[in-house]
């Protein structure tokens, strides 16, 4: 009797270090259990949400306690096309949790839908009945209840959540977050700016003002925290700080490679947790899968403003027909005023490139934005969609949009003399 309980003991004591040995880089293997709750500025350099927001906690009895309550809102893509959508707590994405490992969390969650629902914890390790897939794991939560969600957080790093119910439609309606998870030691090289951004896509007619869910491939608002350019606020930077951009993806199918102007930055991070300093690689242009994350980081050191911006040619693009004709080169004259007799008011498009439509101001659809971008400095930005602007600057007295950048005199492509030209031996 006492020779078994020994070998079980023994038994136990192995699994146990074979689970710490399985730890990925990204857990810290805390087996200390729930710690004392950290405090943001104080624990962690609080992430900057643009467009967004965080989950505000109450501290009950050393438990970290937050609420979401899932519910449909109004909620603005950018000016000029605002839509019904499902978010948490009035916003999509919802509130941004955000945490310290070994917190103890209790979260509850309202559902405000007319259907069903739960929350899934993506990425986060936890106990099987807190991880949320409707039938599998957990009763779905049912329209005007609350469950309550528990568990102590052992693992730093961006995770993300949403439903595990009608995940093609209450996804494809904006419900889902961001789950950032701090380390409690303080990080190496320190983090200044640690921005967190979800990326979505959406399938908005024109002139309606709800997604189609069932869309499987042609969406046409692609957006960053629930915003499309020019509705994108700018990642605000001051020259020296140490930046980190965490990017989650849920949309329903596109992978989306994030490309980042005038840096180089390391991946750092996946949901799987923090990347070890010898598997980093350097990258400008990082892929974010459908359900990942990707932590990248960079050292500002050039002022300016910076495209940040899916790679995807579409993806840059807000409401586009995807169905339309190449009209390069095509001779359209007299074409207009022809079709205007049985359509007043159309336009031929694109028969010398497509780039100047931002100039071209075609009246849209009531509810709906103009293809693409909006006014920058010089000229139209003919980009919009899945495009924010990191803008770097010298003197900041707050992390406010600080305007377009003004250029050193002599920095700024631009035309040249024929002189210059000669001079150069450019025969032109
Ligand atoms: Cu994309």
């Amino acid at each position: 009797m006492l020779r078994t309980s020994v070998a079980a003991l023994a038994g136990s004591a192995l699994i146990e270090r074979n689970a710490r040995a399985e730890d990925g880089p990204g857990t810290s293997g805390n087996d200390r259990g729930p710690q004392r709750p950290g405090v943001a500025v104080t624990d962690y350099t609080p992430v900057v949400v643009p467009n967004g927001a965080t989950l505000p906690w109450r501290i009950v009895g050393g438990v970290k306690v937050g609420h979401l309550v899932a519910e449909p809102l109004r909620h603005e893509v950018a000016p000029g096309l605002t839509i019904n959508a499902w978010g948490y707590n009035g916003r999509t994405p919802g509130p941004v949790i955000e945490a310290i490992d070994g917190d103890h969390l209790r979260i509850y969650v309202t559902n405000r839908l007319p259907e069903p629902t739960t929350v899934h914890w993506h990425g986060i390790l936890l106990p099987n009945g807190m991880d949320g897939v409707a039938g599998l794991n957990q009763r779905p939560i049912p329209p005007g209840k609350t469950f309550k969600y528990e568990f102590t957080l052992r693992q730093s790093g961006t995770g993300m959540y949403h439903p595990h119910f009608d995940e093609m439609l209450q996804m494809g309606m904006g419900l889902m977050g961001m789950f950032v998870i701090h380390p409690r030691a303080a990080e190496s090289p320190r983090i200044d700016r640690d921005f967190s951004l979800m990326l979505s896509e959406w399938a908005i007619k024109p002139g309606t003002s709800k997604a189609d869910t069932t869309e499987m491939t042609d969406f046409n608002v692609l957006t960053v925290n629930s915003r499309a350019f020019p509705g994108t606020a700018p990642l605000v930077v001051k020259v020296g700080e140490r930046v980190r951009i965490r990017l989650g993806n849920l949309g329903a199918t596109d992978h989306h490679p994030m490309h980042i102007h005038g840096y180089q930055f390391r991946i750092t991070g996946t949901d799987g947790g923090r990347i070890p300093d010898a598997g980093q690689w350097p990258e400008t242009t990082v892929l974010v899968p459908v359900g990942a994350t990707r932590d990248i980081e960079f050292a500002a050191d050039e002022p300016g403003d910076w495209a940040f911006h899916c790679h995807m040619t579409h993806h840059v693009m807000n409401q586009m027909g995807h169905r339309l004709p190449n009209m390069l080169g095509i001779k359209t004259d007299g074409i207009d005023s022809k079709v205007q007799r049985l359509l007043p008011g159309y336009m031929t498009m694109g028969d010398a490139g497509m780039g100047d439509m931002a100039n071209m101001s075609m009246p849209v659809p009531r509810n709906s934005i103009p293809m693409l971008g909006g006014r920058g400095p010089f000229a139209p930005i003919d980009m919009g969609g899945m495009f924010t602007i990191v803008k770097v600057r010298r003197d900041l007295t707050s992390y406010d949009d600080p305007g377009w950048y003004d250029h050193p005199s002599g920095t700024v492509a631009g035309d040249v003399s024929a002189d210059e030209l000669r001079a150069d031996g450019i025969d032109v």
